[in-house]
């Protein structure tokens, strides 16, 4: 069946409706093109939910399309290391050819997929496990396995699920390791923000060792010692049972096992424990207090504890700040919400990797571990990669040693819009359409009680030679001969009578053919996918996600005014600025998305209490004459986003991403304003301009992320590449997350040449 152009503009007068591509809120965005560059770009206050904010970064994203570096031609490596170009067609042969080569030698399951989507892209992803079935594979991450991991586990063992902050309402709001005045992460972050700050009613702490912009808006800034969260909540949370601050009719109608947690709590010396975390007793204190006594508290955590040591222990004591004083599932508390598609798997029943054996927490394995998997001879080392979306040889930890093992590899492919540092070590480069020139869409849709969803249509046509991801997709596949050639014309018959046969015969299939079931997105692709209108082929996945939605949360849906799946489905496809997809009550609606396991919710994770006891014996400083510092490599900053700009001229300020150092120490350093520094670690070193910089306490330095890159053309990189400097096995214990915001270092200045 042809599939239908798309209706492209490549020279509009028109706004057109697309979002922005560099953080989860994926705010919406108006464009208007001339040619095919993005002239004008405004928030679109048609969005459901970002309602016309963007943040400074959105109106850059003409770096993105047309900053160059993007690949135009399938690429192979030939044993000189150069590049040849090659027609897609012989691209999918060989890669097909060579994948089939591995599965029969080594197995489908050492083939690995890393990626499936950004902060902006994540329908090519959806059909990547699709290719993945196709070749027998089972393991993939993604860099949620470098943040998230830890906290899902915590997530399962609690509530089941999920849970984000009410910050719109709540009377107290607490972020821990989060910056969103420059990071968002919460919707219209500046705004809320300031709206808290704005209302003496409402009280906004913050724990951070720097003091960041969202400090500046704080009551209570608790400037602990970088890697001290656990003591300090501790702290926290002793005085709010000490205190008896704890919600009892919340605990008693809604959770079990709270009685070991109370005991751990009871024995904490919390102003010992404010004190070895850097803060004064009577802040803990007063923390405590308020949120005990508030009507409402919301809390974030983000990477400067998910990436710190005592992650895991760390997402747990945050969660039960919020759960022993009852702030869950009421306005201005904590709340769950629906999911179109989970990003993360919420069970306790854990695999372990093949050769390390390290839990995959989330069904996800752990970056840190990937080299591990890789550089043995373990029989059942990882032999293929295949990267999407992702670049693993700049984002994850200790760079050289990521390297070293994917240049082992016997195939690795990366399908990217960019040459960047992962394909210029692939044997394959697959050029992607840009996101602005596809049908494209994130499924960050984590917010409540309103869940939203974009499909955004493409704002031009492919640049030539490109591809979406779910064409690519499935070209392999149907090169790989797998999927049934009968399964389909049943498919294409039954749809020719409508939707509704279509569906009953899908389900039908997928029971008798538990292969079906893993191609399912690729099946949805070859036959509903080119009946959609507009050439949205990569549409054609929402559909099954729609069907799950009704069969979850049907009154969410029809709450948010969709009668069945098809008209979800039919809304979605249609709607350019996005659409609601459920509708919950503030009060209590979360406990509907509560999976019957986690009711009551059940409050002892035991080896997460062990550590709790172990905390006034456990080792806090990881520091030592030779690296005195504690590195955070990979602040966001206003003009970072991650590596998704491959162009450094779009920063207006910080353009080569400075290192901040306290002005005490740059003096003893004898380190000036605008001079050079040498940073060193047990992994590697790196020089770069100091800057002075009083929001950072003695002992704190820290450096931005996303710098660093190879840029075609130029041996001359721009700023610190932060994984070269970090070591895969600083990590958590129980997720394997990486210390990237703790790395012991040294910094030295750099003399004048
Ligand atoms: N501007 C911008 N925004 C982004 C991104 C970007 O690249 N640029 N990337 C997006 C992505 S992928 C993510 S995951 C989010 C991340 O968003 P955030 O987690 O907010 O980002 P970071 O700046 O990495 O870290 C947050 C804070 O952790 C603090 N921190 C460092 N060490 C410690 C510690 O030991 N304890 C505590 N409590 N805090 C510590 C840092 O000082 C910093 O202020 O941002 C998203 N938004
Ligand atoms: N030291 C240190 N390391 C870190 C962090 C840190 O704070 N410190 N942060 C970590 C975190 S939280 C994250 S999220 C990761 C991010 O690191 P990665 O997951 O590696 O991803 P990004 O840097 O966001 O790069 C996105 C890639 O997608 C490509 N791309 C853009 N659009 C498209 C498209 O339409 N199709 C395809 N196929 N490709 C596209 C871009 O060119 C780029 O290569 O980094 C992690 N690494
Ligand atoms: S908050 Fe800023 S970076 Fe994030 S999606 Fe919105 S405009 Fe883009
Ligand atoms: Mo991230």
């Amino acid at each position: 069946m042809p599939v239908e152009e798309a209706p492209v503009t490549s020279a509009s007068e028109e706004w057109q409706a697309s979002a922005c591509i560099l953080c989860e809120n994926n705010c919406g965005i108006t464009v208007k093109v001339e040619g095919r560059r993005f002239a004008k770009i405004r928030g679109d206050k048609a969005h459901p939910a970002s309602a016309g904010y963007t943040c400074n970064k959105a109106l850059r994203l003409d770096h993105y399309q047309n900053g160059g570096a993007r690949i135009t031609a399938p690429l192979r490596r030939e044993h000189d290391g150069t590049y040849t170009e090659i027609s897609w067609d012989v691209a999918i042969t060989e890669i097909a050819d060579r994948l089939r080569a591995v599965r029969d030698t080594h197995g489908g399951e050492s083939i690995f997929f890393y990626g499936g989507g950004g902060q902006g892209n994540h329908l090519g992803g959806a059909y990547s496990g699709a290719l993945l079935r196709a070749v027998g594979g089972r393991y993939r991450s993604n860099a949620l396995a470098q943040e998230k991991l830890g906290e899902a586990w915590v997530d399962a063992h609690l509530t089941g699920g999920h849970t984000h902050g009410d910050f719109e309402h709540a009377q107290v709001s607490v972020f821990v390791g989060k910056n969103p005045w420059q990071s968002h992460g919460v919707p219209r972050a500046r705004t809320v923000l300031q709206n808290i700050a704005k209302d003496p009613a409402r009280t906004m702490i913050v724990l951070d060792p720097v003091r960041t912009e969202t400090a500046d808006l704080a009551d209570i800034h608790l400037q602990i010692k970088p890697g001290t969260d656990a003591w300090c909540l501790a702290a926290i949370l002793g005085e709010i049972v000490q205190q008896d601050l704890i919600d009892h009719e919340f605990l008693t109608a809604h959770t079990t096992e709270a009685e070991p947690v109370l005991a751990a709590l009871r024995a904490v010396d919390v102003d010992a424990y404010a004190h070895l975390s850097g803060v004064d007793p009577a802040s803990v204190r007063r923390a405590a207090q308020l949120i005990g006594t508030a009507e409402s508290v919301s809390t974030y955590e983000d990477l400067g504890v998910q990436q710190s040591p005592n992650s895991t222990l760390v997402s747990y004591l945050n969660k039960l700040t919020w759960l022993l004083t009852g702030n869950f599932a009421a306005r201005g508390t904590m709340q769950m919400h629906s999911w179109l598609a989970p990003l993360i798997n919420y069970s306790l029943k854990t695999k372990t990797t093949p050769v390390t054996a390290a839990p995959m927490l989330g069904g996800i394995v752990p970056c840190n571990v990937i080299a591990e998997e890789i550089l043995t001879d373990h029989p059942k080392r990882f032999r293929a990669m295949i990267v999407e979306s992702s670049n693993p040889a700049h984002s994850l930890a200790d760079s050289q040693r990521f390297r070293a093992a994917f240049d082992s590899l016997e195939l690795s492919v990366v399908i990217d819009v960019a040459m960047t540092e992962t394909a210029r070590r692939a044997h394959y480069v697959l050029p992607a359409a840009s996101q602005f020139e596809k049908w494209e869409a994130t499924f960050f849709n984590l917010e409540f009680p309103v869940n939203t969803f974009q499909l955004r249509a493409p704002l031009l046509e492919p640049l030539p030679g490109t591809l979406a991801e779910p064409e690519i997709y499935a070209r392999i596949i149907r090169e790989l001969g797998v999927a049934s050639p009968l399964s389909l014309s049943v498919l294409r018959g039954a749809l020719r009578l409508g939707r509704k046969a279509y569906g009953l015969t899908f389900l039908a299939l997928l029971k008798l053919d538990r292969k079906a079931a893993g191609l399912a997105p690729y099946l949805l692709y070859e036959t509903l996918g080119p009946t959609l209108p507009g050439g949205a082929r990569a549409a054609a996945v929402l559909w099954a996600l729609a069907q799950g939605v009704a069969r979850r949360h049907p009154q969410s849906m029809r709450r948010a005014g969709h009668a069945d799946p098809e008209a979800l489905f039919t809304a979605m496809l249609s709607e350019r600025s996005g659409v609601h997809i459920t509708v919950d009550e503030l009060d209590g609606g979360s406990w509907t998305y509560v999976p019957e396991d986690n009711r009551p919710i059940p409050l002892s994770i035991t080896p997460l209490l062990e550590s709790l006891r172990g905390l006034d014996r456990m080792e806090w400083a990881h520091t030592s004459g030779e690296y005195p510092f504690v590195l955070s490599a990979g602040e966001r900053r206003a003009f970072t986003a991650n590596t998704i700009f491959r162009d450094d001229s779009w920063r207006r300020r910080d353009a080569t991403g400075a290192l901040r150092i306290s002005p005490a120490d740059a003096e003893r350093l004898g380190l000036a304003d605008g001079g050079r520094a040498l940073i060193t670690t047990n992994r590697g070193s790196a020089t770069a301009t100091v800057e002075l910089n009083d929001r950072m306490q003695d002992g704190h330095i820290s450096l931005p992320n996303g710098f660093g890159l190879d840029l075609p053309g130029s041996d001359q990189r721009t700023g610190v590449a932060p994984n070269d400097l970090t070591d895969l096995r600083r990590r958590d214990q129980f997720s394997a997350t990486p210390w990237h915001k703790h790395v012991p270092a040294r910094v030295e200045p750099v003399p004048h040449t």
